[in-house]
């Protein structure tokens, strides 16, 4: 069995409406990359679980997922799509996982610190653990690259430590089964584009995300273009006008922001939005910026709607999905368990 050379893996969670942020800093790069990878993409169900959530609307969302990512462009005959319960491995090789990597390592994780907040001691165990899942997602596959947005840098320098000690403690079964290398792959953040981190449209300071109570804080993809408008046109600034360069975003988080999220939209800089806007008002930017969110997402939400109303076609799209990740996962778990041991 030989290493992949540039096999793709990612996922989002079915834990709400999909917003900007998942599309310009995850889904939009997934797109981008079937042209050049051999891509996996997965809805991590089992990772929306680590917090409680709805069944029924757990199964939808798990559907919508699966949904927007054909809506945006990916290509589930040419890729795949599928959701991460239905392939056992995922949570075996998490497992093994779990003994490898160390309570120190977990403890650093800072979106386990935010997302469990003050209350520690009644988080869920899965929450803690959810770096090891995703570890064994990525490595499940021997993935090479993985498109995330920057909050997950973290849990990817994780995954590298993991594939790393796992290959040190295991290196006499893995040179004995001829994997010279190490077993692992050590495998590549792909981080890049003017919107890695994109921020809640009424506090710049806080990431935009489904879980965010407030609606005027994110585009979902679902949005009308009424709404989308809406929301851009309530977005907080500043005072000030717009720089004509991006030296001067800084200090100005909301302002930063907007500007990124133009650039990602329109495939361009920054720089480049700010020649154009820089010295001008953010009414007239925002009137502009809103009829480019609208043009790009507006499609994006049209066609959701479409799938959406079929779920059916949906299961069967994960599926067939997961049978055919279950065709690559399978014969490099069973040389895991070799090497492990297991017999
Ligand atoms: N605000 C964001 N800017 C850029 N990228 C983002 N991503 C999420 N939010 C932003 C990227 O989207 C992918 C899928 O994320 P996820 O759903 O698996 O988990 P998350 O990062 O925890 O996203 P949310 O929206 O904040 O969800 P909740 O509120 O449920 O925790 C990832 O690649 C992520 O980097």
């Amino acid at each position: 069995m030989s290493m992949p050379q540039n096999r793709v893996f990612s996922g989002v969670q079915p834990s709400g409406s999909l917003h900007l942020g998942n599309y310009l800093g995850a889904i939009k790069r997934f797109v981008e990359l079937q042209n050049s990878h051999e891509c996996i993409y997965c809805v991590v169900d089992l990772h929306a679980i680590t917090v409680w959530q709805d069944p029924q609307e757990l199964a939808e969302s798990t559907r919508h997922v699966a949904a927007a990512y054909i809506a945006c462009g990916i290509d589930p005959d040419k890729h795949v799509v599928f959701n991460q319960s239905r392939v056992g491995e995922h949570a075996e090789l998490a497992w093994i996982f779990n003994c490898v990597a160390r309570m120190g390592w977990l403890n650093r994780m800072t979106q386990f610190k935010d997302k469990a907040g003050k209350n520690r001691e009644n988080a869920s165990v899965g929450l803690f653990a959810y770096p090891t899942l995703m570890a064994a997602d990525i490595l499940l596959y021997r993935a090479t690259h993985v498109p995330v947005g920057d909050d997950q840098k973290q849990h990817l320098e994780l995954c590298r430590d993991i594939a790393q000690k796992f290959n040190t403690d295991f290196a006499e079964p893995i040179a004995a089964a001829g994997h010279g290398d190490g077993f692992f792959p050590l495998t590549e953040p792909l981080i890049a584009g003017p919107a890695t981190r994109v921020m809640s449209l009424r506090d710049g300071a806080r990431k935009m995300s489904k879980s965010e109570p407030s609606e005027m804080s994110r585009i979902d993809l679902t949005d009308d273009a009424e709404t989308i408008a809406k929301k851009i046109r309530k977005a907080k600034t500043d005072p000030d006008a717009l720089p004509s360069e991006t030296a001067g975003l800084e200090g100005r988080p909301e302002a930063d922001n907007l500007v990124g999220i133009f650039a990602a939209l329109a495939d361009s800089t920054a720089d480049a939005v700010l020649a154009t806007y820089g010295g001008g008002t953010f009414q007239a930017f925002k009137q502009d910026l809103a009829e480019l969110a609208v043009e790009k997402v507006g499609p994006i939400g049209a066609e959701m709607s479409r799938l959406n109303a079929d779920p059916a076609e949906m299961d069967a799209v994960l599926r067939k999905g997961a049978e055919r990740a279950r065709v690559i996962a399978a014969p490099i778990y069973d040389e895991v368990r070799k090497i492990v041991g297991f017999v």
